[in-house]
């Protein structure tokens, strides 16, 4: 995947088979932003390139391979305390792991890590969350009578809370998958610019889901448009079968899938409606991360989204457990955008 030519600025992702890596590394250093392995096939510690990140899910493509930012501005990389930072002008792709010690709850080490990530976004200049990625063993399991998602979601509410009085207009685009192991994991992109949250017109807000999802409900946005004087992108956060607030076709990965990715073509429909001006570009340009369940069901998400018409982007599939049980599926993605230059 190259660079369009009309969006030079672009942050792009590449999936490249570790016997690919060195080449593609030398040839685009010092813009890589964060190398990511999934499932630990891979050993990054040699990297010594922009950030290097393991998540701990195994990959259910063949073969598996790396998930690599890049930014064709320049990048440098530094440490902040615990949170790990790679850096161009625009923006700033950060990391921050901590294990869980052994009797705390899940929110209260949630509520600091996001207490930290926040403090450091208001100090850097980076003052803008654009996405973030949420990783945690347990996702379903119980924790002292609460499931481990919603003690998430309280921690997660908390720390926004207390930043900002008004934070629905500030949350960003977000994923929350349990993983085989490690620690708490939080990556995040934050910019200069402000990002613009965009919901889902098929979709209650997260934001203001019922109290039967939890006591607190999840905070982010659908998607977050983040436009600067060089390129724009889109991020959609983990998109599933849910209509409304409520979960579609339970048991079903083939009808999951489908109607996730009617979700996600509403929200492709509402950046069309509300910035015409702003052009999803070639499908080479985006990327998607599908999250299963279940090993069992990837044949069947395999099968609806190999077709041909469905082909947007490049697709990396994990094994990962979604908030709610019953969710078999979910899909996440990014698209740089061109604007249409005025007549
Ligand atoms: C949903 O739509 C599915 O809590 O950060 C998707 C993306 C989901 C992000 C989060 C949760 C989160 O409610 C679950």
């Amino acid at each position: 995947m190259r660079p369009s030519s009309s969006n030079l600025d672009a942050l792009t992702v590449q999936y490249v088979q570790a016997s690919d890596l060195s080449q593609v590394l030398e040839s685009e250093e010092p813009h890589i932003l964060a190398v990511i392995g999934h499932g630990g096939e891979q050993s990054l510690s040699a990297i010594g390139k922009g950030l290097t990140i393991n998540v701990s899910l195994s990959q259910l493509s063949q073969p598996p391979v790396l998930e690599v930012w890049r930014s064709s501005a320049p990048v440098l990389c530094d440490q902040a305390q615990d949170i790990r930072l790679a850096f161009t002008e625009e923006a700033v792709f950060g990391c921050l792991e901590v294990s869980e010690p052994s009797g705390k709850v899940l929110e209260d080490v949630v509520r600091a890590s996001y207490e930290r990530i926040l403090e450091y976004c208001a100090q850097s200049g980076y003052a803008h969350l654009l996405r973030m990625w949420n990783y945690f063993p347990g996702i379903n399991a119980d924790q002292n009578g609460l499931e481990r998602y919603k003690r998430f979601c309280m921690g997660r509410y908390q720390a926004f809370s207390t930043y900002y009085k008004e934070f629905v207009s500030i949350l960003p685009a977000a994923s929350a998958v349990g993983t085989h192991g490690g620690p708490f994991q939080v990556l995040f992109l934050a910019g200069k610019q402000t990002g613009i949250p965009l919901e889902n017109p098929r979709q209650v807000s997260a934001y203001a889901y019922p109290q039967i999802y939890g006591p607190q409900s999840p905070s982010f946005a659908r998607a977050t448009v983040h436009r600067t004087s060089t390129g724009c992108q889109l991020f959609v956060s983990g998109t599933a079968s849910i209509v409304g607030h409520a979960t579609q076709h339970h048991g079903d990965p083939t009808k999951q899938t489908l109607e996730t990715l009617s979700n996600i073509d509403a929200l492709l429909d509402r950046v069309h409606s509300e910035y015409p001006e702003l052009l999803l570009a070639k499908p080479s340009e985006g990327w998607l991360k599908v999250f299963v369940r279940n090993q069992a069901d990837f044949p069947s998400i395999h099968e609806v989204l190999g077709g041909d018409e469905h082909a947007l982007a490049p697709i990396l599939y994990v094994l990962g457990e979604m908030c709610r049980k019953e969710l078999l599926v979910e899909i996440e993605g990014m698209w740089n955008l061109s604007i249409m230059p005025n007549e």
